[in-house]
């Protein structure tokens, strides 16, 4: 899968990527990554990238056509079928799990990296697929969410993960939040690891595993088991959990 990030901070994308599980997609080919810098578009002899918003106001807003050029050439340096065009901002689509799944089928994803005030809105109406959010929270640029998604997708691709770090054991990629994790030694602050880990029983901990992670969903976050339906066996296990948390 290629990644193509339009920003006006190559460097700070680069150099991120390089690093970690990204880094290791990139130079195993799985991955595919690059930068397009609106500056190298710019017509005019300053290489201007943005101007000042009309109405007035603070601060300046990214221009339409250094955007749309630089756009353009990433489209046109890969000949695929699968294209998505994704802007993001706080004004997008709540990232989720499911979201970043489905983007596993494409073949080029390319990210618009804003700054400043934002881009022109002529931009992400006519050249931009989709506008994501990380979340209701503002960052400088669009480079950090970009890098992101980046990250989470790469994760999810054929190859990229070792059997061993499998994506399909992550939290959320069954809709609930991931159990605790113990590693040695067997006791922390007086805090013994539970029992059932250092039994050996395969099954007893898979049950154990999934009672922990329907309760800390029905702990910490409740909304996302609004939206899941469980089987027998995990409402008989959340039922277990629940009567445990009231003896504590
Ligand atoms: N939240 N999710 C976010 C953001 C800030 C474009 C410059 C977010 O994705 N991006 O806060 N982006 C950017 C938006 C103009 C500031």
């Amino acid at each position: 899968m290629r990644f193509d990030v339009v920003t006006l901070f190559p460097e700070m994308v680069q150099d991120c990527a390089v690093n970690g599980v990204t880094g290791r997609a990139i130079k195993q080919g799985l991955v595919d990554l690059s930068v397009w810098n609106p500056r190298d578009y710019s017509v005019d002899r300053h290489k201007t990238v943005d101007d000042r918003p009309y109405g007035g106001g603070p601060g300046m807003v990214m221009k339409y056509q250094p955007l749309k050029d630089a756009v353009d050439q990433a489209r046109q340096s890969v000949d695929v079928k699968q294209v998505k065009v994704v802007y993001l901002s706080p004004q997008g689509k709540p990232i989720k799990q499911q979201l970043l799944n489905e983007c596993t089928d494409l073949d080029q994803l390319i990210l618009i990296a804003g700054r400043y005030e934002g881009v022109d809105e002529r931009f992400i109406e006519d050249e931009c697929h989709e506008e994501w959010s990380l979340g209701d929270f503002v960052i400088s640029g669009g480079e950090l969410a970009a890098l992101v998604v980046i990250d989470a997708v790469s994760r999810l691709l054929p190859g990229v993960l070792g059997d061993e770090e499998s994506a399909k054991q992550d939290s959320h990629m069954n809709g609930l939040l991931d159990c605790p994790h113990y590693t040695r030694p067997e006791v922390v602050n007086n805090k013994v690891v539970p029992d059932v880990l250092l039994s050996g029983n395969h099954k007893g901990i898979a049950l154990w595993r999934m009672k922990q992670s329907l309760g800390r969903t029905y702990q910490k976050r409740p909304d996302l088991l609004l939206d899941k339906e469980l089987t027998a066996q995990q409402q008989a296990l959340l039922e277990e959990f629940k009567i445990e948390l009231k003896c504590k």
